[in-house]
């Protein structure tokens, strides 16, 4: 595809190269306008190449130098309490490479070798117990992939459209494969006898860095599919994302999810520490915060077209595509309105939905050049529906900041860039 607007759809051609003979027209079409890139001898084909050991560990491209996080200064006072933002804009498929997953810290990323971690399970155990993570290495793992989101994500956009860009909206997410051993497993090493009924017992994790992050965790999510972490994607957990230990905590919000995971004690009662009191608590409009809101609602967004990510091609073949999750398990469904939710069309996924994992979704159509209102509305397994940005006002009011799960709108003009607009 060229970059002229005017030049013939794609799918026009693929159409007429049907009925011609594809390689036939394929040549045709090309030999009218001889392209250099093609017909003359380039540099990269007139040398050699780098070795195998010019990047021991590899990195990007550096025409892809703009993939990067990004964050939003005025959000927070410094950088070392902070938050920055995934580039889902310019990213495919579901996993979330490490080195571009957003990181989130209350007092900065520490470096904790492998030979000093320590974790201690104690509380209401039989035998307290202190594991090194070689340790933890001898435990039976396993692997999942799953979707960690920050409490906060879409968080700046309860009073209006604010953000420009899929990534400042929606970047607080990633989505990984882990590995870890369950933290029952471990559990059950100190054994659980002691903790009587477990029915009314929780756990309390806590990092190792100075902020702790420490959070309660009911007893039935720690003894389900909560996971003691120590590698992401294949390779070992980056330093902004807890190395060597995290825990994974499946569909619920990202707080949970502590890094350099360094005790969990068992109790008869949740701690109601600062980060579930005064922090992911959500204010509802009478001034009353709900608490114990830990499952991420269903949500979606489309990454491209967005503000990053603007129509360049013209009319013709479109792809809009995205990524939908829920906390509560499989996406089912996603639609996707071109009229800001007056019509709606029913999304491709790209595989089947998995449980608390991001599900990339593609509408492939046909745009005549004329504005749309783009909005996705995710479905799961539950029945649940995405709702609208009215919708979830009437429930929470405006005084929220955490779980915003509601539909985003991106205007696309007629020279198809975009822009964050609120349809609600
Ligand atoms: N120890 C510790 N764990 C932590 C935090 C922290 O500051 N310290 N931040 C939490 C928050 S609020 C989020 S959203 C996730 C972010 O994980 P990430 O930095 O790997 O993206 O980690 C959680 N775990
Ligand atoms: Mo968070």
């Amino acid at each position: 595809m060229t970059d002229d607007k005017t030049s013939p759809s794609r799918r026009a051609f693929l159409k007429g190269a049907a009925m011609t003979g594809a390689g036939l027209a394929a040549g045709q079409a090309a030999a009218a306008t001889p392209d250099p890139l093609i017909t003359e001898v380039q540099p990269w084909a007139s040398g050699l190449g780098d070795g195998v050991d010019a990047t021991p560990y590899g990195l990007p491209i550096e025409h892809e130098a703009d993939v990067i996080r990004r964050n939003v200064e005025w959000l927070t006072a410094d950088t070392i309490s902070s938050i920055n933002f995934t580039p889902i804009h310019a990213l495919d498929g579901t996993i979330t490479p490490q080195g571009c997953a957003f990181e989130r810290h209350h007092s900065g990323a520490i470096e904790l070798r492998k030979e000093d971690y320590r974790l201690m399970i104690n509380g209401l155990v039989d035998r307290p117990l202190v594991f090194s993570y070689a340790d933890l290495e001898r435990f039976p793992r396993q692997n999942h992939v799953y979707f960690c989101e920050c409490a906060a994500n879409t968080g700046m956009e309860w009073a209006g459209a604010q953000l420009n860009g899929a990534q400042f909206t929606h970047g607080m997410i990633h989505n990984m494969e882990y590995t870890g051993v369950p933290l029952r497993m471990i559990l059950e090493e100190a054994g659980l006898g002691a903790a009587g009924d477990l029915a009314d017992k929780w756990v309390y994790v806590e990092g190792a860095d100075a902020s702790s992050n420490g959070r309660s965790i009911p007893m039935e999510k720690a003894l389900d599919d909560v996971l003691v972490a120590f590698k992401a994607n294949g390779e070992a957990l980056r330093k902004e994302h807890g190395y060597p230990v995290r825990l994974v905590v499946p569909g619920w919000e990202g707080n949970m999810w502590i890094k350099w995971l360094r005790r969990v004690e068992i109790m008869d009662g949740p701690v109601e520490s600062r980060e579930e009191t005064s922090k992911y608590t959500d204010t509802l409009a009478d001034g009353i915060s709900r608490k114990w809101t830990w499952e991420m609602d269903a949500k979606s967004v489309i990454t491209s077209p967005s503000p990053q990510a603007p129509i360049t091609h013209g009319t013709g073949p479109l792809v809009i595509s995205g990524l939908a999750w829920s906390g509560h398990g499989a996406i089912t469904r996603v639609d996707v309105s071109k009229d800001g939710g007056k019509s709606w069309e029913t999304a491709r996924l790209a595989k089947p939905g998995e449980k608390m994992a991001l599900t990339r979704f593609y509408l492939d159509t046909e745009w005549d050049g004329q504005e749309m209102l783009l909005q996705s509305r995710a479905i799961d397994e539950t029945g649940y529906v995405q709702p609208t940005k009215a919708q979830l006002r009437e429930v929470r009011g405006l005084n929220s900041i955490y779980h915003n799960n509601c539909i985003q709108t991106w205007w696309v003009r007629p020279n198809g860039e975009a822009e964050n607009v609120e349809v609600s």
